[in-house]
């Protein structure tokens, strides 16, 4: 009699695990890889993450992939000319390699978080040009190389491509994004660290990732320049669509275009960053002054104290209709990236203002899964 009440409490304790044992990576196998990201770290502005050993355990349970939200970039892992910084980056990959991710680099070549060192003479002034393609070399050789093998994909050029919305909608352009690297090497700076990043690692595959591609031109430019350059046996193995979103925008149409043109381009799909915040977008007000700002906080923040329930289903039928579209492009789709394991280690809260509260992905504040989670989820079941 014992024995069996053991049994009835035994089985009604662990049953639920297993009725619900299905997690993301396994509901989409046939499909593609679920990814998210290494916070490390950082929580927001606080490099005290008090929540790293629950984050790990939320990534090796449901994802197979895993990008650095920061830790390989420039300015962590080059802060000064030749001192490298790896012990992060060393621990993410060795975790990734212990709970089989698939481990994607992030980021050499960026306008953002690369220090001011790079672009400088040692009188301070605009370093030459060959310098700079010294630098430029020699920093993706000695990241690329130290990991040799031990990562699948690199976002070898982040965000180069700008489009100027002045003339309005209609007349929008793109055109290369006006950074540093541009601006003292030219456009061939993209070429030489796609070659360089290929000889210092020819098994990683090379990816271009860029945000916005829902903006047509800016997708067109992008393919043009994935194309030109493999017209020249640039190795260059696909196109990274962040997929920073928001409940409204950008319409369905816009990502589906992505979609279809990439593979129609015949440029193997990665979504890089998926979120989908519920907050107004906010980038308009980005330089706004700290007593704007207060203005604005409570039309830009409507949620600092937890999110309607109506909000979460809107965002749940939004990841719904997104991973629809994946799914019917899944044969060039190789990855799905979600930026960030859970609402309370998100950029939203921190960008383009300091102080909102947003809920843009799957697993709640309380490390409980939200309904977009099972949206996400049953679209395969
Ligand atoms: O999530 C990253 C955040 O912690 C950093 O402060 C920010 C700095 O610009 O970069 C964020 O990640 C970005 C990514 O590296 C590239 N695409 C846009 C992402 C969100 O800003």
């Amino acid at each position: 009699m014992k024995l069996m009440t053991n049994a009835i409490v035994i089985c009604s304790f662990i049953l639920p695990f297993f009725v619900n044992a299905e997690t993301l990576k396994e509901a989409y196998k046939d499909h593609f890889l679920m990814g998210t990201i290494w916070h490390g770290y950082k929580l927001g502005n606080d490099s005290r993450n008090r929540y790293i050993v629950k984050e790990k355990g939320i990534t090796a349970a449901e994802f197979n992939a895993v990008t650095p939200e920061n830790c390989m970039k420039p300015m962590f892992i080059q802060p000064e000319e030749g001192v490298f910084t790896f012990a992060e980056s060393d621990e993410m990959i060795e975790f990734a390699e212990a709970n089989n991710l698939v481990v994607v680099g992030h980021t050499l070549v960026w306008k953002n978080q690369t220090p001011a060192w790079f672009f400088l003479d040692d009188k301070g002034g605009q370093v030459s040009r060959e310098v700079l393609i010294e630098r430029l070399k020699m920093h993706i050789r000695t990241v690329v190389s130290r990991y040799r093998g031990r990562i699948d994909y690199w976002d070898v050029v982040n965000e180069a491509v700008a489009v100027d919305r002045s003339e309005g909608k209609r007349n929008q352009t793109a055109s290369y994004k006006s950074t540093p690297w541009l601006e003292i090497i030219g456009p061939e700076y993209i070429e030489i660290a796609y070659r360089t990043a290929h000889e210092a690692d020819p098994s990683a595959k090379l990816l271009y990732n860029d945000y916005n591609l829902d903006t047509e031109v800016k997708l067109d430019f992008s393919l043009a320049l994935i194309a030109d350059l493999k017209s020249r046996g640039v190795p260059i193995a696909g196109l990274g669509y962040q997929g920073h979103l928001f409940l409204k925008e950008p319409s369905l149409t816009a990502i589906e275009r992505v979609l279809r043109k990439t593979k129609q381009a015949d440029v193997p799909l990665h979504i890089t960053e998926l979120d989908v915040s519920v907050l107004p977008n906010a980038w308009e007000h980005r330089s706004a002054s700290v007593e704007e700002r207060f203005k604005l906080d409570k039309k830009l923040n409507p949620y600092p104290d937890g999110v309607p329930q109506k909000i979460l289903a809107e965002q749940a039928k939004r990841y719904s209709d997104v991973f629809s579209l994946l799914l019917q492009y899944s044969d060039n789709i190789e990855r799905v990236t979600f930026w960030g394991v859970w609402d309370g280690n998100s950029w939203r809260d921190y960008r383009p203002m300091l102080g909102r509260t947003d809920y843009p992905l799957l697993i709640d504040r309380k490390f409980e899964k939200k309904p977009a989670y099972d949206a996400v989820i049953n679209l395969v079941k």
